[in-house]
């Protein structure tokens, strides 16, 4: 079992290949918009966006001071960065919310220890008022490695259960072998569609 969700869903068996593409074809027309992605560092988020093949990811420092990484796909531009650094520069977030319809977090299930402090940037995520009611995708990832914790032991650390008001599952994931991304993001698709 790979997944548990907020919502009932079922995660189809999909192949993978160019189906990336065929997600998001004309689902939005021609307005830009936005999926954030975020989590720890070391989480596995650049390696995510890599391994979807989606373009060059492109790294921009603004003068507040933290990476942001971007690709865009179509009308969909991907938005990165990690959680966890300085409260201080948590008020420039929101430069990155505009015209979001999605935020993907990701988890290294094997970080037991720093399952904690996930949550917490994870909660502050969720109180954003720009934020409210959009689809949250949440990959339990790295579950290739021997002491990955099981996507419903993450959903428990993090309080996925006492999530209110918008969609959410997790999938467990390995970036590295491509596992569970398409799964997830097939999700997170209808999810907004809704
Ligand atoms: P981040 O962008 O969230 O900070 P990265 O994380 O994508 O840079 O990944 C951090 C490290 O974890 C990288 O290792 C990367 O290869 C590894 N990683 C990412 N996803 C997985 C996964 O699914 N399984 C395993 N086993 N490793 C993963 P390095 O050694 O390059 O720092
Ligand atoms: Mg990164």
């Amino acid at each position: 079992d790979t997944s548990v969700t907020g919502v009932q869903t079922c995660a189809l068996p999909i192949s993978m290949g160019n189906i990336f593409s065929n997600l998001f074809a004309g689902l939005w027309g021609n307005k830009e918009k936005r999926i954030l992605i975020l989590g720890l560092d070391n989480a596995g988020k650049t390696t995510i966006l890599y391994r979807l093949q989606v373009g060059e990811v492109v790294t921009t420092i603004p003068t507040i001071g933290f990476n942001v990484e971007t690709v865009s796909h179509k009308n969909v531009k991907f938005t990165i960065w990690d959680l966890g650094g300085q409260s201080s520069i948590r008020p420039y977030w929101r430069c990155y919310f505009s015209n979001t319809q999605a935020i993907v977090y990701v988890v290294d299930s094997n970080d037991e220890e720093r399952l904690g402090i996930s949550k917490q940037e994870l909660s502050a995520l969720l109180e954003e008022e720009e934020l409210a009611e959009l689809p949250l995708l949440v990959f339990a990832n790295k579950s290739d490695l021997p002491t990955a914790l099981a996507p419903g032991k993450v959903s428990e650390s993090l309080g996925l259960a006492g999530i209110k008001n918008r969609q959410w599952a997790i999938f467990q994931s390995s970036a590295v072998k491509g596992e569970g991304l398409y799964e997830g993001l097939d999700w997170l698709v209808a999810a907004m569609k809704k």
